[in-house]
């Protein structure tokens, strides 16, 4: 153990033994007790006074010493000795890694301009927006990440423009729902975004009604008094069936919709035809379960509504995001207790620095020129299309991508496409990855950086995320090896570049914040650990709503001044039975990916043995009566092929799929197997999703889920 204490003189809680945090491992917020003895975290515990998870921890954070103190971990910066890829590193000072990438982005800055380098993150960590950040300050106005188009923040900018801020659920007030409806969501195994698994579980508590969307028989699903099992990619055809049977059925909330609403009429004439009947065809639901479904959730009050991030991944998402959307909004089940509510905001903006990125650089953002909610006006922070920026590196066009930072994202495994993406990346001059682990991504590097984990950094989190309705400090109670957080690499990195922002030291920027939410500074944040803002309900009741006409706008305003549909509408997936029967006969089966399991984060934790052992083996889910046309038998190894790729993932034979539907696990690498591959190119399932076009016309999203494939029986990897 002694490699992992070398250095303990920064500890300001040396000789303290007991701290309070919060897990960072996922997006969820879960307090934490953190029991540190002579600079070594002995013992990690879910803190019984945070409202978020009353003491539990759940596999993921349990295992956290495991991660912090896993042998594989990266503590210090490596230079590449060879060809990319190659495999073989050296170990350099950090003064020479930053040193390097300082010169290397200078130059390549003065050659191509700023836009030519790239940031690239990975999921809602601590330190996501601290890469546009240093991106914007470096003069960039590239920055992705692969969950933005195609995760979590189509719901963010769909509702700021819908409903002007972002809806969560009420999980810690005094009023449960009476009934959930959980669309695309399995918040039992994922731990929603920015709330946390345990309020899911003791929102069941009360015993409200069920209603679950998914093609699978989940948990929740089996426990549930509707289970509408849906063609994958057909959620927008479903909730425009909804909308449809409760505006002619006139089971919305009339005064609702009349005082707090603009554009219903509208609405209702656009979903007039998009009767149960018309949707049963697309969407394989029974059109009686749909008026089932719309009669029950429109029945009750408070009902609530858990949606995920399985919405999001079609080429309609925004348009689908929006209709599923409606669905509270015309049943009035907003802002109440019980329901959909509004944040309180407890953390100020974040400096993103975007002040610093001219006009005429913000159109050069990759993909500006057609998402304006990715890329431009629409979006909450702009983030660069990624399709567009791995063109960019392959073939120079619009112009030549160089450079790519890639702090805290697996790329090869979690980007559509994998193929491409491997050609795109082995085209740069120059990358640079910061990640706990080596990775299939990392191992493409010029440059390798030792990032700190979440026990060994200061940040702020506030939960649920956007609506920080509770506050909570995350402090570094432990140093491994050389590991610096990304926050604190980019600080050095805008010194050594001598830019004009991004100097200052991490805490100041936290301490704005704070002073500008709760009003407090961090040093005295981590005394108490978590601070929970007084909720108020109905706030739109004194200001109105914050879009243009002060109401939820069905129809858009802001969508029609962009050029977009200002209503929502059905969308076939671009490759499925009913867009391409040519496809269909070669690839006759719907295919899925990526449903969470809850003992790893994507692709992360493989290496951490305690939860691998839970999940040895990539699975794919098959109906029996598919899998005995196969001939394949429950655990048997199977192939599943696009037409962009094969895999091979083992079979997981269960009812509870439709025998026309797949379901593939995400992010699967074998950090086990020998560099510098690591068995990416096995069971990945993004060898079998596309970048290709089209993307969502506002979003640009790309096709992650509702694709077509074919299954056979494989031999044993
Ligand atoms: N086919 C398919 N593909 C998908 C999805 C799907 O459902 N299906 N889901 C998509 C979605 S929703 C998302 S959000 C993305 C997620 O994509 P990613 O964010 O890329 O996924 P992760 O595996 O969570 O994280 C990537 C890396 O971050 C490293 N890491 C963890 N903590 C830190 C840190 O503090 N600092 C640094 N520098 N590195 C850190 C991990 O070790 C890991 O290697 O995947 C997307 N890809
Ligand atoms: N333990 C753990 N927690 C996680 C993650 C993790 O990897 N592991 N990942 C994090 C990330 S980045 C995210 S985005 C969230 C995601 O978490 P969730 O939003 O819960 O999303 P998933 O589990 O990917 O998918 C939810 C459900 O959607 C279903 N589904 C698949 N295709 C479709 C479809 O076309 N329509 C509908 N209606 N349903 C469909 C799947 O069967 C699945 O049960 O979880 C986060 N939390
Ligand atoms: S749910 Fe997320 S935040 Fe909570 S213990 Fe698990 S990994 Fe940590
Ligand atoms: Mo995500």
């Amino acid at each position: 153990m002694d490699s992992f204490a070398d250095n303990n003189a920064w500890n300001p809680n040396l000789g303290k033994t007991v701290l309070k945090s919060v897990c960072r491992s996922c997006h969820g917020g879960c307090g934490t007790i953190m029991h540190v003895k002579n600079g070594e975290l002995v013992r990690v515990e879910g803190d019984p006074d945070s409202p978020l998870n009353k003491g539990r921890l759940c596999p993921i954070g349990v295992a956290t010493k495991d991660l912090v103190y896993h042998r594989d971990r990266l503590k210090y910066p490596m230079r590449r000795k060879g060809e990319r890829g190659c495999g073989e590193w050296k170990r350099i000072s950090w003064d020479d890694a930053l040193n390097e990438i300082a010169e290397k982005l200078q130059n390549i800055k003065d050659e191509f301009g700023a836009e030519s380098i790239v940031m690239g993150t990975g999921t809602g960590r601590h330190h996501i927006r601290w890469v546009s950040r240093f991106g914007h300050a470096l003069g960039t106005p590239n920055w992705c990440e692969p969950g933005f188009a195609q995760c979590f923040h189509p719901r963010i900018n769909a509702s700021l423009l819908t409903f002007g801020d972002f809806p969560v659920c009420d999980f810690t007030g005094n009023t449960p729902a009476e009934l959930i409806l959980y669309w695309g969501h399995n918040p039992i195994h994922s731990g929603p975004d920015g709330e946390t698994r345990f309020n899911v579980r003791d929102s069941l508590a009360s015993k409200p009604k069920i209603i679950v969307i998914d093609p699978r028989e989940t948990f929740l699903a089996k426990r549930a008094d509707l289970w509408l099992q849906l063609r994958p990619g057909t959620d927008d055809a479903l909730a425009l069936a909804m909308l449809n049977v409760m505006i002619k059925d006139e089971i919305y909330d009339k005064e609702f919709v009349r005082e707090w609403t603009y554009g219903f009429d509208a609405l209702a004439n656009r979903v007039k035809d998009n009767t149960p009947e018309w949707a049963e065809e697309i969407t394989w639901v029974k059109a009686a379960d749909i008026r089932k479904a719309a009669h029950l959730f429109a029945s009750i009050k408070p009902s609530l509504m858990e949606w995920g991030v399985a919405i999001e991944q079609t080429p309609n998402c925004i348009q689908t995001v929006r209709a599923v959307s409606m669905l509270p909004a015309i049943t009035g089940n907003i802002d109440i207790p019980g329901a959909w509510i509004f944040g309180m905001g407890g953390i100020g903006r974040f400096p993103s620095l975007i002040e610093n990125i001219s006009e005429e650089m913000n159109a050069k953002r990759l993909g500006a020129d057609r998402f304006k909610m990715l890329c431009g006006e629409g979006a909450d922070l702009p983030a660069a299309h990624i399709p567009t920026v791995l063109q960019a590196m392959r073939e120079g066009k619009p112009y030549p991508v160089k450079a790519f930072m890639v702090f805290g994202n697996n790329t090869l495994t979690t980007y559509g496409n994998s193929s491409q993406v491997y050609e795109s990346l082995m085209k740069l001059d120059f990358m640079v990855c910061a990640d706990l682990f080596m990775t299939p991504t990392a191992e493409l590097a010029d440059i390798i950086l030792p990032a700190a984990a979440w026990p060994e950094l200061d940040q702020i989190a506030g939960l649920p995320t956007r609506a920080a309705n509770v506050v909570l400090a995350q402090q570094k109670v432990v140093q491994i090896g050389e590991c610096k957080s990304d926050e604190e690499i980019f600080v050095e990195l805008a010194r050594r570049m001598n830019l004009d922002c991004c100097r200052e030291p991490v805490e100041d920027v936290l301490d704005e914040q704070l002073e500008a939410g709760i009003g407090m500074k961090f040093s005295d944040l981590k005394k108490i650990g978590f601070f929970k803002i007084p909720f108020r309900y109905q706030k739109f009741r004194e200001n109105g709503f914050k879009t243009p006409t002060g109401k939820i706008e069905l129809f858009s305003t802001r969508f029609q001044e962009m050029g977009y549909d200002p209503l929502p509408s059905y969308e076939e997936p671009p490759e499925s039975p009913v867009s391409t029967p040519d496809i269909a006969k070669d690839f006759p089966l719907v295919l899925t990916t990526g449903g969470r399991i809850p003992f790893f984060f994507n692709s992360e934790h493989r290496q951490l043995k305690r939860l691998r052992k839970a999940r040895p083996d990539p699975l794919a889910e098959i109906h029996p009566d598919t899998a005995k046309q196969m001939g394949i038998k429950d655990g048997d190894w199977m192939w599943i092929e696009t037409r962009r790729g094969k895999i091979r993932q083992k079979a997981k034979i269960w009812n509870g799929i439709d025998p026309r539907v797949i379901h593939v696990e995400h992010g699967w690498w074998f950090p086990e197997k020998p560099a510098p591959e690591y068995g990416v190119w096995e069971s990945n399932a993004n060898l079998l999703t596309s970048n290709l076009p089209p993307y969502d016309p506002q979003m640009g999203t790309y096709h992650l889920r509702g694709l077509l494939c074919r299954v056979e029986k494989a031999e044993r990897p």
